[in-house]
């Protein structure tokens, strides 16, 4: 018997060293596996924010499963509920709008898996549905619009000022509070006039038609074009110009985001002021949910520090933008 038992030890000592090695070596687990629903990707915003999540994964050693919904909230609800099926860590998603999640994000929280929002956020009636939200301070984003025009009027010493809006997609949160903050800023100021708002949902093509709209309608009675995004407002330009308007002499234009497309724009004087909203939100995303597949707490809702570009601005020293 003692034979055998040696015989044996010796087989499976020679096997591991042929095989070079004992016990396989496992690959190390990854600290995190991430689920990420990305809504689409309509502007340089959303392709910087999909770039630098993708990034931020690989420097942290996060394992990132990445979804593209297409500009649909559908494809982001089937998505999380791939997350849940297989058990990923954390998920992460940008709402495509702010409805339409108590029930698939009940099912996440049913399953034990943390949420965190990033970018846009999400109006539930349960607020233990999401644990955190990272993204930018959108009222403020308005209400940093709606100061500049203010100064703007001064400088120009006009009476009075008919102002356009182009907002991005219904419902979203950066649509809601953008207008929001941008309105009660220049509520009480008796030289501004909202003319019309229309829908250019965030994208290049709409802000054109957009703006053929509202020239057709309005002409020469716009003083001011406010737009949500870089993308509407890179479509609006040419459509000003074409009307034999001059953007940024003319019209004043108003933007947010502050990708290099749009800020080179500024530098030429086209556009006259950029409210930052940077799409960087890829370290900020990591570190929280590394925090939270460690037990540790995380902040409910964590902004991004953002400024203003403005034609009162030196830029010729600004940094590429990245996105
Ligand atoms: O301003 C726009 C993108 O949610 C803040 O979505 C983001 C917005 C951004 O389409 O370019």
């Amino acid at each position: 018997m003692r034979k055998r038992i040696c015989f044996w030890l010796l087989a499976a000592l020679c096997a591991g060293l042929l095989t070079g090695c004992g016990a396989p070596e496992k690959a190390p687990e990854p600290s995190l596996v991430l689920g990420f629903s990305q809504l689409g990707s309509e502007s340089s915003f959303r392709i910087g924010n999909t770039r630098d999540i993708s990034e931020q994964a690989k420097a942290y050693g996060v394992s990132l499963m990445m979804d593209d919904a297409n500009q649909k909230q559908e494809n982001q609800i089937n998505a999380i509920r791939r997350f849940i099926a297989y058990r990923v860590d954390v998920i992460a998603f940008s709402p495509i709008v702010e409805e339409g999640w108590d029930n698939v994000l009940a099912e996440a929280k049913q399953a034990g898996i943390p949420v965190i929002l990033v970018d846009r956020t999400v109006q539930t009636a349960d607020p233990d549905l999401y644990l955190s939200q990272i993204g930018a301070d959108f009222y403020r984003e308005g209400v940093m619009a709606g100061e500049y025009l203010l100064k703007k009027a001064d400088a120009l010493g006009k009476e009075r000022l008919r102002i356009v809006e182009i907002t991005g997609t219904e419902n979203s949160t950066p649509m809601k509070q953008r207008h929001e903050g941008f309105m009660d800023t220049i509520a009480g100021d008796p030289r501004m006039e909202v003319l019309e708002s229309v829908n250019g949902d965030f994208l290049r093509s709409r802000g054109a038609e957009c703006m053929q709209y509202l020239l057709d309608r309005y002409g020469g009675d716009i003083d001011v074009v406010f737009s949500h995004n870089d993308e509407m407002t890179m479509g609006a330009l040419p459509v000003i110009s074409r009307a034999g308007y001059r953007p940024g002499q003319d019209m004043v234009i108003i933007s947010i985001d502050g990708g290099q497309e749009a800020i080179d724009i500024l530098k030429t004087g086209e556009i006259n002021c950029i409210v930052e909203c940077t799409p960087m939100l890829g370290s900020l995303l990591m570190e929280a949910a590394l925090a939270v597949k460690a037990g540790q707490p995380v902040d409910r809702v964590i902004h991004p520090a953002e400024r203003v570009f403005s034609d009162e601005d030196d830029l010729s020293a600004l940094p590429p933008r990245g996105y």
